[in-house]
């Protein structure tokens, strides 16, 4: 692309179907039968809001899997309604996947499902949002297996979001926190580099341990050492605490309040309102939480002086200036007010996000290009993602911008048609990273492109 507007999403669509037949084969190479690996060497493991990415790309052709592959999932749901971020998978080699099950330990916690090791932590919750999708594209002839399917699933999504809503908000803002930057799924964003860059792990405090990713990925694509020491050392202060969520935030020196993850859980309570609809169920306790939620988006995260959501520190009640990605996230609020969409489609079309220039372009970002440190290549520190792009995208036509809209699909199959189906993605040349034959960048690819011809 040449231009960054320049490629007409119309053609772009019309031409990739040869892109969806290998979507649908990474799909088939990555399923283990009852779960989707994020990636073959990666990843191999069950990941949450990577199953959601997946169940949603699937159910265009394969509806009974996609609901399989939640339904999988929430079988490892903590009694405390946490759906945790890994559920490891008995039958990878114990040396897949750095930190694997002997690390977390999840069994401290006696509200970890027993028998079945996961990490420690959670992931966004868009899950119930991903659960409506997949029933929305159930073929006529299964409908009511997937109406039997959303009432089976309903309780534990409600579950889920009553456990971020209470433990993980112990000062009532209406704003769950996280703990560990993993949790956020933008595990290594700029959004929250002032809070986690404090962390000093103390000389002699951590084991030694070996780094599997850089086995499997270049080092410029991954995390440096000195962040991944934190994300370790936080998650030895989590197991110390047992998983025990008073515990836990009493101990972390990371207590984040991300838009992106909260406008999820909006979004989210959205899509519960509609599930307890077809179900049967009672609405309103979902729209009223929705409701609470935009309030406290809007009344907390929104710095006017910036005119951008804002992640907030809270043990330093501080707003984190960074212009990320997670500023994007309220776009999914359906009750946003029209002059905060308008302020963050700006930014979006800014020379932070899209300049406009004669090199190629590709959206969208997810760190602010005009930032010092700004890294077109490392994880979560730049490149395109297309999981924020489909949120984005999202976003954007809820609130009718499609314009913008279409710019973001066209990108996307720019981006996959130059380098395949990369977990990211460079945004000024187009070149792949991190891992190749990557799940949801397979999904939801699926997803944009089929929803977009049929603007369904
Ligand atoms: C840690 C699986 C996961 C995604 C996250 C992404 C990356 C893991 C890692 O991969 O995180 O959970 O080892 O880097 O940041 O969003 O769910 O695809």
């Amino acid at each position: 692309m040449s231009d960054p507007i320049g490629d007409d999403s119309a053609e772009a669509l019309s031409t990739a179907d040869d892109l969806l037949d290998t979507a649908r084969d990474v799909l088939e190479a990555n399923w283990t039968g009852r779960y989707t690996r994020p990636s073959q060497a990666l990843y191999p493991h069950q990941w949450s809001w990577d199953s959601a990415f997946i169940a949603v790309g699937r159910a265009w052709h394969d509806a009974a899997r996609a609901r399989q592959e939640l339904e999988t999932l929430f079988e490892a749901q903590w009694t405390s309604g946490m759906v945790p971020s890994i559920v490891f998978d008995p039958t990878a080699p114990a040396d897949a996947y750095f930190p694997g099950p002997e690390i977390w330990q999840s069994e401290r916690s006696p509200a970890a499902p027993r028998g079945r090791p996961t990490s420690g932590i959670t992931q966004p919750p868009i899950h119930a949002r991903a659960a409506l999708e997949v029933h929305r594209r159930a073929p006529p002839g299964q409908r009511a297996a997937s109406l039997a399917w959303l009432a089976r699933l309903y309780p534990r999504l409600v579950a889920q979001q009553r456990y971020l809503a209470t433990a993980r908000d112990p000062r009532g803002t209406g704003l769950a926190a996280i703990v560990h930057p993993w949790e956020s799924g933008i595990d290594d964003s700029p959004a929250w580099d002032r809070d986690f860059h404090r962390i000093a792990v103390p000389a002699g405090d951590l084991p030694p341990y070996r780094r599997r990713d850089l086995d499997r990925a270049a080092a410029a694509d991954r995390p440096t050492d000195a962040d991944y020491e934190r994300f370790i050392y936080l998650l030895a202060l989590e197991r110390e605490a047992d998983y025990d969520d008073a515990r836990v935030i009493a101990a972390s020196p990371f207590l984040m309040v991300d838009p992106l993850f909260n406008a999820i859980r909006l979004w989210s309570e959205h899509a519960l309102a509609e599930i307890a609809g077809l179900i049967g169920a009672d609405p309103a306790p979902h729209r009223a939480a929705a409701g609470e939620i935009h309030e406290a988006l809007v009344g907390k995260l929104w710095v006017s002086a910036r005119q951008r959501f804002c992640a907030w520190d809270l043990r330093r009640d501080q707003r984190e200036p960074e212009d990320t990605i997670v500023s994007f996230g309220p776009l999914l609020d359906p009750d946003l007010p029209p002059a905060i969409v308008a302020a963050i489609c700006r930014e979006l079309a800014s020379p932070s996000f899209r300049p406009r220039g004669d090199g190629p372009h590709y959206l969208v970002p997810t760190y602010d290009e005009r930032a010092a440190d700004f890294d077109p290549e490392r994880y979560w520190r730049g490149p395109v993602w297309l999981n924020t792009n489909w949120l984005v995208w999202h976003g954007l036509r809820q609130h009718g911008q499609v314009g913008l809209a279409d710019e973001i699909v066209a990108s996307s199959v720019a981006l996959v048609r130059r380098s395949g189906f990369r977990e990211y993605f460079d945004p000024l040349d187009g070149s792949g990273h991190g891992s190749d034959r990557f799940s949801w960048s397979a999904a939801l690819f699926t997803d944009m492109v089929l929803a977009n011809r049929s603007r369904a």
